[in-house]
């Protein structure tokens, strides 16, 4: 069988798993383990529809904002259809949006991939576009007034699910100030799909329930959160996320909403001198922020690579983590590893205390082909795709083996893999 052929049937077995995994103009992140819509994870998948149907990648970012609460937020998890195979479902959230949702959110990829749709997509698209312009920016208000309500420059995450980077070691310190009490049961689903040593630990979950608990008891108003939480930390993710979002809206702003402008550009002035806080010189790293302690969680992970997104890091910047994460990659089978091995709390196949995902390396690629460094760009898109091609459409990877674990036909891995293979 020639290669070409072998890159068709890979690229046509990605977009099975997204046809598996449709359950009526959503994507589910894969069957059984998260039954329901979720936030980022359909970012990526409407960029990946994208590569092929511009409706239908329109139609991923509409029905999760299906679930836009009526103060902007776009939360983590849209219930459209009950499930039972995964804990918590909306009976522990007891939320009151029309939809059922969860009442926390997740990085706010979808502008990202509202304008990577957008460049694709006619005129006859421009309607449905606007639309989605709007709700986006409703979402980005709602970051600023409602986690950034000093106006410093930074978000604030009040719950480890908010990062999507759950069980990350940057939130050992804080996460260990979240009592394990709960008032609700808790009924694990996630270790009948997946083995328990690759996933967050029992303790993990009391907190995060806990969480959830505290928050229901405000009725998610979130002053009452922001104010109470015990869990608050600006991730170096979700900031990055936030600001590459906000730059592409601007991107979009001119067709899509001039009104918006003078906004977005406060907003963007304000969240880049946040970020740009956020480096370390003494790691060549950017890092979150414990903002209960007020300080810097020094822990390298693959997100401190993320403000590459941005417009924020300068040259010299630039050229220190690039030269750091060529030398990662010679290292590992597969890079890049969520936790720099070596670092405090790496383990190779807990979930997001080392492994590798696929979307983490798309955003990163895509900040390095930004910033001039097309060559390591393109090395990590290789090496990314070479991967999934070989390992298969998996949740995550072991950066020691390459090995694909967690949940298997993921849609995202699939989402990534269609956009690596156009390039
Ligand atoms: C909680 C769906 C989601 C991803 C997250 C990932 C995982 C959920 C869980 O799965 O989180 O939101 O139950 O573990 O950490 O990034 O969006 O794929």
């Amino acid at each position: 069988m020639s290669v070409m052929t072998m890159a068709n049937d890979k690229q046509a077995e990605a977009r099975a798993i997204l046809a598996a995994n449709d359950r009526g103009g959503y994507t589910v992140p894969t069957h059984e383990l998260y039954p329901f819509q979720w936030n980022w994870d359909s970012a990526f998948v409407a960029m990946g529809f994208a590569t092929y149907d511009i409706d239908r990648a329109l139609r991923e970012l509409e029905r999760l904002a299906e679930g836009q609460w009526a103060d902007g937020m776009i939360p983590h998890i849209v219930f459209h259809a009950p499930a039972d195979s995964y804990f918590p479902g909306p009976d522990v959230w007891g939320t009151r949006h029309r939809i059922a949702t969860s009442g926390i959110t997740q990085p706010p990829v979808f502008a990202c991939a509202l304008k990577f749709i957008a460049d694709r997509a006619d005129d006859s698209f421009a309607p449905r576009i606007l639309a989605l312009f709007e709700a986006a920016d409703r979402y980005h208000r709602w970051f600023a007034a409602a986690r950034d309500p000093d106006g410093a420059g930074l978000v604030s995450t009040l719950h480890n699910w908010e990062t999507g980077r759950d069980n990350s070691p940057e939130w050992d310190a804080p996460f260990a100030r979240v009592p394990e009490t709960t008032t609700t049961a808790i009924r694990r689903r996630d270790t009948g799909h997946v083995d328990a040593s690759m996933r967050p630990t029992d303790a993990d979950y009391r907190r995060y329930i806990h969480l959830v608990d505290l928050y229901r008891s405000l009725d998610w108003a979130p002053a009452a959160m922001f104010a109470a939480a015990p869990f608050r930390v600006a991730d170096i993710g979700s900031n990055a996320i936030l600001l590459a979002a906000e730059e592409a809206l601007l991107d979009l702003a001119p067709r899509f909403g001039a009104a918006a402008e003078p906004d977005i550009r406060a907003r963007i002035a304000r969240l880049s001198r946040g970020l740009a806080g956020l480096w370390s010189e003494d790691r060549g790293w950017y890092l979150s922020r414990d903002l209960i302690a007020g300080a810097p969680i020094a822990v390298r992970t693959s997100a401190g690579l993320l403000p590459l997104l941005t417009s924020v890091p300068d040259a010299a910047r630039i050229e220190r983590m690039a030269a750091t994460l060529a030398r990662h990659l010679d290292d590992v089978a597969m890079g890049v590893a969520s936790t720099l091995p070596g670092e405090r709390g790496f383990e190779a196949k807990r979930y997001w205390r080392g492994p590798v995902w696929a979307v983490v390396n798309w955003m990163i690629a895509e900040g390095l082909a930004r910033r001039g460094q097309a060559a390591l760009a393109g090395r990590l898109r290789r090496s990314t795709l070479a991967s999934i091609s070989e390992r298969g459409f998996g949740e995550y990877f072991d950066p020691t083996t390459g090995q694909a674990l967690g949940g298997r036909s993921f849609s995202w891995t699939a989402a990534i893999h269609l956009l690596l293979s156009e390039a």
